[in-house]
């Protein structure tokens, strides 16, 4: 399988600008951000959308999850940000490499259209 946009982003064959990373997970400045912070928060693991994972992943997911607060805070989020998952393009999905957004810094309305 050819690697994905962002599987070269983790194995740094790509710029981007990389705020966290670890054996599981990388985090990056979204190169369209839609707020002063967007974070996108990768799992090296090219699994391709969130309905894609299985119970194997579990761990992953989860340790995606308790980092993104981690990251917001980080960022100087606080306790204010928003973590966003779209899943198939009617979702809005345009990279087809599981990613969380984080985004923050500014009022975040909701819904999101
Ligand atoms: P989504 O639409 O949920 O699949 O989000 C994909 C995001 O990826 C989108 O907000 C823009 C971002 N993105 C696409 N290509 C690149 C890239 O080459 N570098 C970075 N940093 N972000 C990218």
């Amino acid at each position: 399988m050819p690697k994905t946009l962002f599987q070269k982003i983790c194995d740094r064959e790509l710029p981007a600008s990389i705020v966290y990373e670890d054996e599981h997970c990388v985090a990056f400045k979204d190169i369209h951000p839609g707020a002063p912070v967007h974070l996108l928060l990768v799992p090296r693991k090219p699994i391709p959308k969130l309905s894609d994972c299985a119970p194997e992943d579990q761990t992953l997911l989860g340790h995606l999850l308790l980092l993104a607060p981690k990251l917001a805070s980080q960022q100087g989020c606080g306790d204010a940000f928003r973590v966003a998952l779209n899943n198939g393009v009617g979702a809005g999905q345009s990279v087809f490499h599981l990613h969380l957004h984080i985004l923050g810094g500014r009022p975040l309305k909701w819904p999101p259209g």
